[in-house]
Formats: structure tokens, C-alpha cells, sequence
């Protein structure tokens, strides 16, 4: 029944006390009153808290927060059983996914695996990698013709059929949870594809849609617009709004011109969204991977990026899938500074509110130029300086994934730990890695140039990146071993550091850059692709033999993975320390947790050095140690521990 609420008998002094009343009501003869109540009781403060902030508190917010309310008891009765019994195993181990075993994988269906049923049989090969969380690209249908690599939906509620069926699907939801992996899928919340049906409703005039987007009858607010909100996509989606012929009216696109950005500020698009989101979420799937969070909210003067509206929105959201699938993980895709990225993750007051993962672009940005520097100071002045991780919380730290890497290192970092300038210091980052200075193995490519500043983002695979391209095709062994080395240096950091790791297909076998997608019209113009190749079976094949590229960095990884499992040091609820070990080149961290340590070392530079452990707690310092990836004991002479170059080596207290 609608949920009227007229403006008389609505009370604004005591909200939650008057939708607790009228829900209690609402759902008195529901089969599962005991179970929903309870957990509408205790979400209900949190979500009315946020949706009221966006909303406002008069009664037809609080009309609509009824209408979003049976939406989750809706999605809770689609729920099926075996995920209502995961929801309630999960609620009674909070740190589920915040174990040491934790390690993941991402990729596109159709380059991994063909399609779905694909995947399916890939399992055994995940399983060798120590993989227990899959991430599958966007796989829903998209529109046609070009569609960001499926980040233009145009159905939520169908799979792409070039990869298979919802049955197929939940199949794969299924065999996964059997072999203990989780299964995450992107929801691609700020925009839909402009052929979406609510977009192509709102081109037809339909009223109730076209307040679904941010349209404009003229260039007065996007061109006020324009003067403080950035451009994601200079170079082939210049501006942030497209004309609409069919509405003559101005659009706002973030991204794409095809990608209609959704306008949250109206409620009847935020229960939309959450029906969607608890569909997802009910095929199986263990996270919601909620892509371009950043930009859910947009209010004129400002960047339209990371404002508070947009984490009310989240935690509104979080409140809500609580109630209806409280098993299932948010992960904030915040590719911001470090600041503004760990507010995803619920701080000042939200602990828990918010994502339970976020990606840790700062640790993967800073380690990439580190690499290139052969420095790492500011590598852990970043990283020291990174507000306190809330410890509901934990990352995703990765070395590459498909997106552009982001030089997002801060003007302050930059003074403060290197004493350069900043945006020179993020020019020579695009530089490096394009292989345009004098010292650069580097074959990656430039994305998104900044005219003015010369600053742009960097694509190529970490191959490309650490100099396994080049090396490979001149042919030299001994460069061949350097790159080489240097992918599971960037490794072992990410590994060791707070969070779980994650791998991004094809890493673990050095592909190199893929040209393909020049070839294809749809993709030419955007260079992402070139990090995004087909897996290659010959060598995924290859790592079954000794001394190949492929077994060496296959293993090399495979090794980081065996030695997180059971590791108590890298829960993500363990701290963790920046050490300063003497040399700039060494990156050091401590993790404690439970009583029990780890030392993560890690030489950025081309030479073998020593560090020394003297002034390190006397844990490190009075006996041997154990080198956990070697699985030996060993005691140095002096207390100076040698580092081959780019080496890694993780201690623990004998
Ligand atoms: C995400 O990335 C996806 O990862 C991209 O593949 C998509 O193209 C895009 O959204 C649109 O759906 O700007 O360069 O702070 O950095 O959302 C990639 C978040 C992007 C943005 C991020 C975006």
C-alpha cells in the first residue's frame, strides 16, 4: 500500500520513532516480522540520519524512506535461503573478509574466459593463484556499439548475452561460494547507458523519467558548471554535458556522452537504484563493486567530486542492504586523493557506516613512483601520513587493474618528502612510464594530457611498465630477471601491506601491451585498452616450466599468496608501521596484530644494498629471524639484512 503520510500526523520532533511505529505496522504479518523488525530497528537510525541529510525531514522524505524501506524488505524476501544462512554466518565473524587468506582477482569475462560457463572452468587455475575473491568486470547488458567496456548499462537486470544468462550466472555464483570464492560484481551506480529505459522514457518526454537525469534547457548552468567541475575524459568526452536532439536538452555526462549521469537528488532515483543494487546482490553476489562513487552529488561552485551528500547516499544504501542481504560487502571505487578515498571507508564518526572496501589507489600511485624514482621516501611519507584505516574496515591494494594509472600524489607529500615540485614531480611520473626519459625500461602510453601542466595518466601493463616489454623483445636475459623482479617487488608490498591483495588478470603471467583494440573502431581512440589483452593459454601453459617468465612471476606471486595464509600479522585489523631503515631506496613496514609481527622490506633501486635492524624493536634485533617466503631460519652479522636488487624479504620474529 502506498505509504501516505500526511503533513498532520507526521512527527518531526521523534522521525525514527514514528517510522519504527508505522513499519512495525506495515510488516506485523510479514512471514519473517522477527528478522525484519529486528533489523529494521537497528538500521533504521543510520539510514534516516543519511537519507534525511539528502532528502530533507518533512513527510515526504519520510514517505519515501518507506517506499526505500519495503524496497530492502522486498529484496529480502527474493533473497534464497543458503544467502540468508551466509548473511547470518557473516554478521556472527565481522572480520570475514579481513582475513590473512584473503587474496583477489579481477577480469573481463569475455578476455579471461570466453563467458561465463568459461569461468566456471577456470576455477581450478584461481585456485593455484590462492584466489578467494573474484571480481568480474561489468558483465550486465550493455548498450550497443561502444559501451566503456560495459560501464554503460542498459539492463541491470540481464547479463550481456555474448557471456551467457542470469541462470548462468547464479550457476557461477554458486559453484564459486562451493570452492570458497567470493564472487564481486561492478554496480554502476552514477550513470546509466543512455539507452537504458528510463533514459530512453525521459528522451520520450515521460515525465516521471525525465527527473531520472540532469538535464538543462540551455547552457547557462553547464557553462557555470564547467568553470569549477573537472573533465574525466578530456581528450574523447570533452565538457561534462552532451546535447540531447530528442529532449533539446543539455545532459550531464560525466564520462562518456552516452554514459546519462543519475540525478540523486531525486528519491524516486535513489529506490530505483537500490531495487537494482539488491537484485545484484540476491543473484550471489558476495560485494558490490559501486563504481565513480566520487560523483554521485552535484551542487554548483564546487568539483561536484566527494561531496557529503555522496557519502549520506552510501551509507543510506549501506543501511538499507543491511537489512535486506547484510552478507553483502560495499567496495567504494574512489579513485581520489588519499584523504578523500579513506571517507569511503567510513570515518569521523561513521565507522562501519559506509564501504567495507575501498581501492587503495594512493599505495599503488606512490609504489609506482618509488619504482621509477628508486626512491621510496615518499612512498612512506604517504603512507605514514594516511589517516588511521577504520578497522571495519580494509583495502584493495593492487599494482594494475584496467583503468589509466592516476598520478595522484599530494602537492604537500611532494614538498615535504622530496623537496620538489609537485607538478613537475607527477609530469616525470607520465614521462617515466611513456619511456620518454633518458632512463626509462618503460613502454607504457599517456592518458588524458593536461595541455597546460603537461601532467597526464599513464596506461600499459605492468609488463609494459617495469620493462618485461622491452626486455623480451631485445632479448636480454639479465633485463628480463630485473623486470621481472621488479613486478613482485610492487607485489610484495601490496601484499603486505593493510588490505587484501588483488591481481588484475594477466599480471601474473607478464602479458604485454595488446594493440588489438587500434584495429577496432569502437576502442581506438582510448588506450586503456592496450592494458587490457586476452588471457594467453600458451602462457598460462608456460608456467609449468621452469626458468620461464611466465613460472617465474606466476610462482613468485603464488608464493606472496601461500605465505598470507594463516599469516595473524596481515589482518587487516593489524597495524601497521612505516620503519625507517636507513636507505631512501628501502621501503619497511611492521605489521602487529594479535601479538605477533611481520617486517615487509622492499628495495626500490637497481642496486643490492643493506639495511640494518638496530634500530628496530628488540624483537627484531635480540635472536634469528624467519624469512617467511624462504620458510628458513636466518641470523645476520651485525644486524644488517642484505637486499638483492628490487628485492623483498618478510621476517618474522624467530
Ligand atoms: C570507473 O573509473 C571505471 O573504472 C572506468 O573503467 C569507467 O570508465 C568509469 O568509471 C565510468 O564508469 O575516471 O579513469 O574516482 O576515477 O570512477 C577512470 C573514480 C575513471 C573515477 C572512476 C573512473
Amino acid at each position: 500500500p502506498d505509504p501516505t503520510i500526511t503533513a498532520t500526523a507526521w512527527d518531526e520532533s521523534e522521525p525514527v520513532a514514528f517510522l519504527r511505529d508505522r513499519l512495525a505496522e506495515r510488516y506485523a504479518d510479514h512471514s519473517d516480522a522477527e528478522v525484519l523488525l529486528d533489523r529494521i530497528n537497528e538500521h533504521l537510525p543510520t539510514f534516516w540520519d543519511a537519507f534525511s541529510a539528502v532528502y530533507g525531514e518533512d513527510h515526504e522524505a519520510a514517505e519515501w524512506a518507506i517506499r526505500a524501506v519495503d524496497a530492502a524488505v522486498e529484496g529480502y524476501g527474493d533473497r534464497d535461503d543458503d544467502l540468508r544462512a551466509l548473511d547470518r554466518e557473516r554478521a556472527s565473524e565481522p572480520d570475514w573478509f579481513q582475513r590473512p587468506d584473503h587474496v583477489a582477482y579481477m577480469a573481463y569475462v569475455d578476455l579471461f574466459a570466453g563467458d561465463l560457463q568459461g569461468v566456471r572452468e577456470k576455477i581450478p587455475y584461481l585456485k593455484e593463484l590462492g584466489v578467494t575473491y573474484l571480481h568480474l568486470m561489468p558483465l550486465l547488458e550493455p548498450r550497443e556499439g561502444r559501451s566503456d567496456g560495459g560501464y554503460a548499462v542498459k539492463d541491470y537486470r540481464s547479463v550481456d548475452p555474448d557471456l551467457g544468462t542470469m541462470e548462468d550466472l547464479r550457476k557461477l555464483a554458486a559453484d564459486l561460494r562451493e570452492e570458497d570464492i567470493l564472487l564481486s560484481l561492478d554496480f554502476v551506480m552514477n550513470h546509466t547507458a543512455r539507452e537504458h529505459e528510463w533514459a530512453e522514457a525521459a528522451r520520450e518526454g515521460d515525465d516521471r523519467f525525465s527527473d531520472f537525469y540532469l538535464t538543462f534547457e540551455d547552457r547557462t548552468k553547464p557553462d557555470r558548471f564547467e568553470e569549477t567541475v573537472p573533465e574525466v575524459f578530456p581528450d574523447f568526452a570533452p565538457g561534462n554535458f552532451t546535447y540531447s536532439e530528442a529532449m533539446d536538452r543539455w545532459v550531464w555526462t560525466s564520462f562518456y556522452d552516452f554514459q546519462w549521469d543519475l540525478d540523486y537528488a531525486n528519491p524516486d532515483v535513489f529506490v530505483g537504484m537500490l531495487r537494482e543494487m539488491l537484485f545484484l546482490a540476491n543473484v550471489g553476489t558476495d560485494s558490490l563493486r559501486l563504481d565513480a562513487v566520487p560523483f554521485l552529488w552535484k551542487e554548483l561552485g564546487t568539483d561536484c567530486r566527494n561531496l557529503p551528500e555522496a557519502h549520506w547516499l552510501l551509507r543510506a544504501y549501506r543501511a538499507l542492504v543491511r537489512i535486506a542481504a547484510p552478507g553483502v560487502l560495499f567496495k567504494a571505487e574512489a579513485i581520489v586523493s588519499p584523504e578523500e578515498t579513506i571517507k569511503y571507508l567510513g570515518t569521523g564518526g561513521h565507522e562501519g557506516e559506509e564501504c567495507e572496501i575501498a581501492y587503495g589507489a594512493p599505495l599503488m600511485a606512490h609504489a609506482w613512483h618509488a619504482l621509477a624514482r628508486e626512491d621510496a621516501s615518499l612512498l612512506s611519507h604517504a603512507m605514514d601520513e594516511l589517516p588511521a584505516t577504520p578497522g571495519s574496515a580494509t583495502w584493495l591494494n593492487y599494482v594494475r587493474c584496467h583503468d589509466d594509472i592516476g598520478w595522484g600524489l599530494d602537492d604537500g607529500d611532494v614538498r615535504a618528502a622530496l623537496g620538489r615540485d609537485p607538478t613537475a614531480e607527477r609530469r616525470f611520473c607520465a614521462d617515466f612510464y611513456a619511456g620518454d626519459t633518458p632512463d626509462s625500461y618503460a613502454e607504457g602510453y599517456r592518458f588524458q594530457v593536461e595541455e597546460a601542466t603537461g601532467e597526464a595518466r599513464t596506461s600499459g601493463t605492468m609488463a609494459a611498465l617495469t620493462g618485461l616489454q622491452n626486455a623480451r623483445i631485445e632479448g636480454d636475459e639479465a633485463d628480463v630477471e630485473t623486470a621481472i623482479q621488479r613486478g613482485l617487488l610492487l607485489h610484495s608490498v601490496v601484499y603486505a601491506m593493510k588490505g587484501m591483495p588483488l591481481l588484475y588478470s594477466g599480471i601474473e603471467l607478464g602479458q604485454l601491451n595488446d594493440f588489438s583494440y587500434l584495429a577496432d573502431s569502437l576502442k581506438a581512440d582510448d588506450n586503456r585498452w592496450v592494458h587490457r589483452p586476452a588471457f594467453d593459454g600458451d602462457r598460462a601453459e608456460r608456467r609449468k616450466e621452469d626458468g620461464t617468465v611466465e613460472q617465474r612471476l606466476f610462482d613468485g606471486i603464488a608464493t606472496l599468496s601461500d605465505a598470507r595464509k594463516g599469516l595473524t600479522p596481515v589482518h587487516a585489523q593489524a597495524e601497521e608501521r612505516v620503519l625507517d631503515v636507513g636507505p631512501d631506496a628501502v621501503f619497511a613496514v611492521e605489521r602487529v596484530f594479535e601479538g605477533e609481527r611481520l617486517l615487509a622490506l622492499a628495495n626500490f633501486s637497481g642496486e643490492a644494498l643493506a639495511v640494518s635492524l638496530s634500530a628496530l624493536a628488540d624483537v627484531w634485533t635480540r635472536g634469528g629471524l624467519v624469512d617467511v617466503l624462504d620458510d628458513e631460519t636466518v641470523t645476520f652479522a651485525d644486524r644488517r639484512v642484505p637486499l638483492a636488487p628490487y628485492g623483498y624479504r618478510w621476517f618474522q620474529p624467530d
